[in-house]
């Protein structure tokens, strides 16, 4: 998906791409061995923005010509096309590596410009994926990349006695079947896809940190931390003070979702008191719980309407939704997309090939070339992610004046959160206004609204946060092969109180079942996005002079609220991220608070509930 694997993301998901340029290789020895009689000199800080400004320049070649090979691989998965991104992604990463290593060069320059000593510590450090400075090394894990990429983007499942299924096809029946045993099959279905992963992924982490210490960093754990504007060592700590913030409200909405779930399946199949069965929560990797939001809801207060059922009644197919999608931003006063957008993003599953259905935004040129690849169904979920994708777009377009290195957001976790702080004003009085409902409900349905909204926001902080913690272990040695599995497990317990429906098999590799970790995406921005995108919500509401309950407040329509979004989005990275969250919410801080005040009603409503009932796990 996007190329945030790169040094400097366009965006944010998948596959990692290069390009070939004939100095490369130069350069990489350069960088290995820096000898020459000019470097023993300490370098001066123009020699440092000379640096800087060749850098940019070249990797922005290299970049677009990598993102064009991982947008066909994604499209067209097959034999070459894989080979060829592996080709590119070798070359694009020798490039980043070599660069990252010459800018060590500059460290102990005095007197650099803010500018120049910005981007010197981001090449440094913001290498997704490095690879050893040893070309067969680096080959080999370009390989690796692709081939993980490939299977999961391939993935099917194959029952003996049946048709293969693909993951839509197995989600299909995750997300909406009520049978236990159905549900059973298709969660250990797509597992299988997993077990070839585990020996190349184990071997990628080890090529991966082999690369990061060559650069100076203990693991790859340590040097993906260092993107954020503080010491990477605080970093962890400041996702615990903010989960400590939320997890009570998470408890609560674990306790009262596993009695709908026991009174519906049984004490036999969900234990009142244990963790749940993870494929009983409507979601493939039980990330989101909104799927079964019939069993949880409150049976006095409603929410009144099913965002699904109104889309197929209404007869929309999958660019109608998209264009609502435009017509959302378009109403806040961005600029259409352009012809091209329509012409080149992939909207639906094609019927005659391989392609990576996990949803990307993308900017093949850096400029106007925007487009989405996403396997479209028409449903409330497709329907808010088409606006998390046209989210990525907007902001790639905001920042495309920026100089190459603060073309992207101002941490990960703000190219997550600026398309679902769009999803927060899907309510019904945007539903209405645009036609899809007859009448606002009134606010004796609020508590069935805040419900579901909690089984996809509430339920997911746990898991945006225990992705990482395995894969931060997993970079730092502390969990070898042997036991990726079980620690997965054991965090999977730990923070959200699920459990694996059986024992895994002994070759189980389920991590590998998620696309982030196949795909070697960071996952830690999901969490920041889930909390970011309420304080910008509440900021936006406030912008849009919007007086009521924060869970009814849409900005469509505001062109006050684009403004300020705008503002904040066509910095790009170009300054500390506290300072673009100071610029839209006018605090520099990032809090729970904002998420916590948004479903303090419902949060009311669940203590009620679970009053007569032993909560935890
Ligand atoms: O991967 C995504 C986006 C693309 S950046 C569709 N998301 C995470 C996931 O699917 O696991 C959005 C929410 C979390
Ligand atoms: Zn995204």
């Amino acid at each position: 998906m996007l190329r945030l694997q790169l040094i400097i993301p366009l965006m944010g998901c998948a596959v990692l791409l290069a390009a070939c340029e004939p100095m490369e290789r130069e350069a990489e020895s350069a960088a290995a061995a820096p000898v020459s009689s000019a470097a023993v000199q300490t370098p001066t800080p123009e020699e440092a923005a000379a640096f800087v400004a060749e850098a940019e320049e070249r990797l922005a070649r290299l970049g677009q010509h990598s993102e064009r090979m991982a947008w066909v691989l994604a499209n067209f998965i097959t034999v070459d096309t894989e080979l060829l991104a592996a080709r590119a992604a070798e070359q694009f990463t020798a490039a980043q590596v070599e660069i990252a290593g010459a800018a060590a060069r500059f460290n102990d320059v005095a007197g650099l410009d803010y500018d120049t000593k910005r981007k010197l510590n981001m090449l440094r450090s913001g290498i997704v994926i490095p690879a050893p400075m040893d070309s067969a090394k680096t080959a080999e894990q370009a390989e690796i990349g692709a081939k993980l990429g490939g299977m999961y983007g391939r993935g099917e499942y194959c029952p003996a006695d049946g048709q293969c299924q693909s993951l839509g096809d197995l989600e299909d029946i995750i997300d909406k079947s009520r049978d236990a045993d159905e549900l059973l099959e298709a969660w250990n279905g797509w597992r299988t896809i997993a077990p070839p992963m585990k020996d190349l992924y184990a071997r990628q982490v080890e090529l991966a940190n082999e690369g990061a210490a060559e650069l100076g960093f203990d693991n790859l754990g340590t040097m993906w931390r260092s993107g954020y504007d503080m010491d990477p060592a605080a970093f962890p700590g400041e996702l615990d003070k903010v989960w400590d913030q939320v997890s009570p409200l998470y408890e609560a909405l674990h306790c009262h979702v596993r009695a709908s779930l026991s009174d519906h399946y049984g004490a036999d199949v969900v234990p009142p008191d244990g963790p749940i069965p993870a494929h009983l929560l409507g979601n493939m990797w039980a990330q989101t719980w909104d799927n079964i939001y019939d069993l949880a809801a409150p049976p006095e207060a409603d929410a009144g309407y099913d965002l699904t059922e109104i889309l197929n009644e209404r007869g929309f197919d999958a660019i109608g939704m998209v264009r609502t999608g435009e017509a959302f931003f378009s109403s806040l006063g961005f600029e259409e997309l352009p012809e091209t957008f329509w012409e080149r993003s992939l909207f639906t599953k094609p019927a005659d090939r391989d392609v990576v259905c996990h949803a990307s935004a993308w900017t093949i040129d850096e400029k106007d070339d925007l487009r989405i690849k996403m396997c479209i169904d028409v449903n409330g979920e497709d329907f808010k992610t088409i606006h998390h994708e046209l989210g990525h777009n907007y902001y790639q377009r905001a920042y495309k004046e920026q100089s190459y290195l603060y073309r992207t957001s101002a941490n990960d976790g703000f190219h997550e959160a600026l398309g679902d702080v769009l999803s927060l004003s899907i309510t019904p009085a945007y539903l209405t206004r645009i036609g899809l409902l007859e009448s606002e409900p009134d606010a004796s349905g609020d508590i069935g609204l805040l419900m579901r909204q909690a089984l996809e926001k509430i339920a997911f902080l746990p898991f945006g946060l225990l992705v990482d913690q395995w894969r931060w272990k997993v970079f730092a040695g502390e969990v070898g092969p042997e036991r990726y599995n079980e620690v997965w497990w054991q965090l999977r317990e730990q923070y959200q109180g699920v459990a694996a429906p059986n024992e895994r098999p002994a070759d189980a590799f389920d991590p590998g079942a998620k696309y982030h970790v196949p795909g070697n995406t960071p996952y830690t921005r999901y969490f920041l996005a889930a909390i970011l995108q309420f304080q910008f919500h509440r900021a936006l509401c406030d912008t849009a002079g919007y007086d009521g309950p924060i869970h009814r407040c849409t900005i469509y329509g505001s062109a006050e609220a684009g403004d300020r979004r705008q503002a904040m989005m066509e910095m790009g990275r170009s300054r500390p991220w506290p300072e673009a969250l100071e610029v839209l919410t006018g605090s520099p801080e990032m809090d729970a608070r904002a998420i916590l005040d948004y479903f303090a009603p419902l949060q009311t409503w669940l203590e009620e509930q679970n009053a007569d009932r032993q909560c935890g796990w």
